[in-house]
């Protein structure tokens, strides 16, 4: 049985085992296999993944900058790559507005009394912008500074490409350190299946039927939203650009996106997204290690869509009627936010904060949408690391005619 198989296989029975806790079981009965099963199975997974982002963004980069080799030719890919996420983001919210302001999933009575969210500040773009060059990378890593590592290992990269022979050794360990890493994530993938039962059966277990009764119209927006855009945006684009059949594409990188609704963790699924775009998408190393984990830490189209519905449904709910160029603020606003935090679970909310900030909406709101979030958090992560992935096939292609020329 294939591994996609068997993580499908493990979500099926984490929901399964989800919906008997919540519809059959006493709640006592979810809490005890929660702490005494679930939560250990599920911390274990996540923590295994997420021991292997940072010494695998850091080993991937340094390949990735060195086997692309001339910064002219790294500027056209970073150009490129940075032109396809913000074309994608801005997109993704049109998409998103648009079905809000038709499905308007605001209206109805919402009691608001006691709604409370403590609102946390997203890092302002222009700090997060001004500090991705690290000051102690060794700091940056243990940190997770997701950003300043890139930065890091694209100079470290592109240092190593010029001084060729001279620190040939240095190459050859920095590949067969990437070797061990991919073995190392290989490995850990085994225990996928469990991680994933676990990490959804939590999340169904614990999810209240009632809040999704209540909040059905909005969740049925984001998702129809999120459908749209990963099937017809990332669909015609990896069809007419990256020349791939969008069915292939889709079962190709489907040990990821699996991984992704599980952990709901963009950061987190990143050693197995680029380990299944290399393997399966056939994307160069040196390009995935390049567009995809800055794609996990700047590129969030499916929390840009979450971030666009829910500004939609705040502002019917409070009565407010956006104007054409609140709607471009809601644009450049969540787009921006998405620069400045990396992808973890429950991210998108902390800059929805920021975006209803923007135009003068009640943070506090976000309470509203808290009870659902985390359904639509394992869906918009997989759409996100399906952008990115999306654009590394794309890069790739587009960057063949000149490895031919060459
Ligand atoms: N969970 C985030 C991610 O990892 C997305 C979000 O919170 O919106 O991409």
């Amino acid at each position: 049985m294939s591994m996609t198989k068997k993580i499908l296989l493990g979500m099926f029975a984490g929901i399964i085992v989800g919906l008997i806790f919540n519809l059959a079981l006493p709640t006592e009965w979810f809490d005890l296999t929660k702490t005494y099963v679930l939560n250990p199975l599920g911390t274990i997974f996540i923590n295994l993944i997420k021991l292997l982002v940072v010494p695998i963004v850091l080993v991937s980069l340094i390949l990735g900058a060195a086997g692309v080799g001339d910064p002219k030719k790294l500027g056209r890919i970073g150009m490129k790559t940075i032109a396809f996420f913000l074309i994608t983001t801005s997109l993704a919210l049109i998409i998103a507005l648009t079905l809000g302001s038709v499905i308007r999933p605001g209206e109805g009575n919402f009691n608001l009394e006691g709604a409370t969210f403590e609102k946390k500040e997203a890092p302002p773009v222009v700090d997060t912008l001004l500090n991705i060059i690290p000051t102690n990378p060794f700091q940056a890593m243990v940190e997770g500074n997701m950003l300043q590592v890139i930065v890091f290992a694209v100079l470290v990269g592109m240092a190593i490409a010029r001084l060729g022979d001279r620190v040939k050794q240095v190459r050859v360990f920095v590949e067969q350190a990437n070797d061990v890493l991919m073995y190392l994530v290989e490995w850990v993938m085994k225990f996928a299946p469990y991680g994933a039962f676990a990490l959804i059966a939590i999340a169904i277990g614990g999810q209240g039927f009632d809040a999704i009764a209540a909040m059905g119209k909005y969740m049925f927006a984001v998702l129809l939203a999120l459908f749209v855009h990963f099937f017809v945006v990332y669909g015609v684009a990896v069809w007419t650009l990256g020349k791939m059949n969008p069915i292939a594409f889709i079962k190709g990188f489907s040990p990821a996106m699996a991984v992704a609704f599980s952990t709901s963790s963009s950061n987190a699924t990143l050693p197995i997204s680029m380990e299944t775009a290399q393997k399966n998408l056939n994307v160069p190393k040196s390009i995935s290690g390049f567009v995809q984990p800055l794609g996990a830490t700047i590129n969030m189209d499916g929390t840009a869509i979450m971030q666009g519905v829910a500004t939609m449904f705040i502002a019917q709910v409070y009565g407010v009627d956006l104007t054409f160029s609140d709607l471009l603020t809601v644009i450049l606003t969540a787009t921006l936010a998405s620069i400045g935090t990396a992808g973890v679970p429950g991210v998108g909310l902390i800059m929805l904060s920021m975006v209803l900030t923007s135009v003068g909406l009640p943070v506090e709101a976000i309470a509203l949408i808290l009870g659902v979030d985390r359904l639509l958090d394992m869906t918009r992560t997989v759409v996100n690391i399906t952008g990115d992935a999306a654009c590394a096939v794309i890069i790739a292609k587009s960057e063949e005619k000149y490895e031919k020329a060459s």
